[in-house]
C-alpha cells in the first residue's frame, strides 16, 4: 500500500495567473484518442471528481468549484500536455449505476489505466464504501490491471489526528471489503487530498506516474544529473498542469514539492508580464532563486512542456557551470526518449517502444 502523509497546513487557492493562449497542445498525431490510457473519476455525487479535474487540468481556482453544476453523463477530456503525459481523463457522474444494463463496463474498464476513487472525508462514508467495492470488483473482473487510487478528500480544515484516523479506517474496512469479496490481491493506494492546497496535485502526480512507461528511465536519468551536479532534489513538472512526472529516489517532502510549483509560477507570471517574446515559457526559459536559508531553487525549460526544478544548497551553485552543462546532457537524453516514442507512435512500431520499456536505461550517457 502507498500512502502519502499529509500534514500541511491549508493554502491559498492557486494562482489563475496562466495566460489563456498557454494551453494545452492539439497535434493531428494525437488525435487518435481511444489509444490513450484512461484515468476514470469516480465515486458518489459531490464527493469532488469534477472539481478535481478541474482545478488540476484547466486552472480552476478552489472557490469556484462551489458552482460547478452537478455532472450528468461521463465527461471525457483529452490530456495532451506533452508527449510523455498524454491520457483522458474520464468524469463520471456520482449517480451512475453499474446493474443498469446500459452500462457497457468492458468498453470503459477496458482500455483504463486508473481508477480514481474520490471519498469524501468529511460526510459519512459507509455509502461510499459499499459504491467503492461494487466499483472495484466489477472493474477488476472486466481489467485487472487498473490501478485503483482511493482519493480521501475534502481533508482541508480536519485535524492531523482526524485526518490519520479517517485513513486508518477507510483503508481498514476498504480492504476488508475487498476481502470478504475473495479480492485481497487487489493493491491499493491511498492519498489524503484537497483541491485548496497543493495535495491534490502531488496526488495526481503519482497516478499519472504510474501511467508512464519511461518512468525508470527519467528516474534514472535524474539521479545520474542530481549526484553528478550537487543537487538535493529536482522533480521534473508538466508546466500547464503543474503535476510532476517524475523526480529523483530521494523522498519527496510536500514543502519542496510547493516551493517548486510556487518558482514556476513565478517564472511564468514574470515572463508574460516582462518577456517580449509570444509565449511565456520558451528554450531559453530559466530561473534562479536564492532563498535566505542558503538554499538555491533553480529551473531550466526541458521541452516545450517541461521543465527541470533543482533545490539545492548554496554553496554547491558556485559550480554553476558542471550543472548547467550536465543540464545539457540531461536535456539531450530526455530528447532521445521522447524521440523514440514520437518514432514509436508514427511508424506504430511497437518493437521501438517494448524495447525502450524494456530495457529503459539504454539511452542514458552522461
Ligand atoms: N472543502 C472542500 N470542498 C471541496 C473540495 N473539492 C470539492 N469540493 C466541493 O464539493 C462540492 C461538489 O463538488 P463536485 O466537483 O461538483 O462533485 P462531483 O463529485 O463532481 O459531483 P457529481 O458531479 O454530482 O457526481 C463543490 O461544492 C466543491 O466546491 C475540497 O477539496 N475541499
Ligand atoms: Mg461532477
Amino acid at each position: 500500500m502507498s500512502y502519502q502523509d499529509d500534514d500541511e497546513e491549508q493554502m491559498g487557492p492557486h494562482s489563475e495567473s496562466f495566460p489563456k493562449d498557454f494551453g494545452y497542445g492539439h497535434s493531428p498525431r494525437e488525435a487518435n484518442l481511444e489509444s490513450k490510457p484512461r484515468i476514470l473519476l469516480m465515486g458518489l455525487r459531490r464527493s469532488g471528481k469534477s472539481s478535481i479535474q478541474k482545478v488540476v487540468f484547466h486552472k480552476m481556482s478552489p472557490n469556484e468549484t462551489l458552482f460547478l453544476p452537478s455532472t450528468c453523463e461521463i465527461v471525457k477530456d483529452d490530456i495532451n500536455n506533452s508527449s510523455f503525459v498524454q491520457f483522458q481523463i474520464w468524469d463520471f457522474p456520482g449517480q451512475i449505476d453499474f446493474i443498469d444494463p446500459t452500462f457497457d463496463s468492458d468498453m470503459i474498464f477496458g482500455g483504463c489505466g486508473a481508477l480514481i476513487f474520490v471519498i469524501d472525508a468529511k460526510d459519512d462514508y459507509n455509502e461510499a464504501l459499499t459504491k467503492f467495492k461494487n466499483t472495484v470488483t466489477k472493474a477488476y473482473k472486466v481489467n485487472p490491471r487498473i490501478k485503483f487510487e482511493v482519493f480521501i478528500h475534502k481533508v482541508d480544515g480536519i485535524s492531523d489526528d482526524s485526518k490519520m484516523e479517517s485513513q486508518r479506517d477507510i483503508h481498514q474496512r476498504a480492504t476488508d471489503d475487498l476481502s470478504d469479496a475473495g479480492l485481497h490481491q487487489i493493491r491499493l493506494s491511498f492519498h489524503l487530498t484537497s483541491i485548496y492546497d497543493h495535495s491534490i496535485f502531488e496526488a495526481f502526480s503519482k497516478v499519472v506516474q504510474k501511467l508512464i512507461p519511461q518512468l525508470p528511465t527519467l528516474e534514472n536519468l535524474l539521479n545520474i544529473f542530481i549526484s553528478n551536479s550537487g543537487i538535493e532534489k529536482a522533480f521534473l513538472f508538466d508546466v500547464v498542469s503543474k503535476i510532476y512526472i517524475a523526480t529523483d529516489c530521494s523522498p519527496v517532502d510536500m514543502q519542496s514539492y510547493e516551493l517548486c510549483c510556487d518558482m514556476i509560477d513565478v517564472a511564468i507570471d514574470l515572463s508574460s508580464i516582462y518577456s517580449t517574446e509570444e509565449e511565456a515559457f520558451d528554450n531559453k526559459t530559466s530561473s534562479l532563486i536564492k532563498l535566505n536559508n542558503s538554499t538555491v531553487l533553480y529551473l531550466r525549460e526541458v521541452n516545450k512542456f517541461l521543465a527541470l526544478v533543482c533545490i539545492l544548497r548554496e554553496e554547491n551553485f558556485n559550480k554553476q557551470g558542471v550543472i548547467d552543462y550536465n543540464f545539457l546532457c540531461f536535456r539531450d537524453a530526455i530528447g532521445q526518449v521522447f524521440e523514440l516514442k514520437i518514432r514509436a507512435t508514427k511508424h506504430m512500431d511497437e518493437d521501438i517502444e517494448v524495447s525502450l520499456m524494456e530495457s529503459p536505461n539504454d539511452s542514458v550517457v552522461f
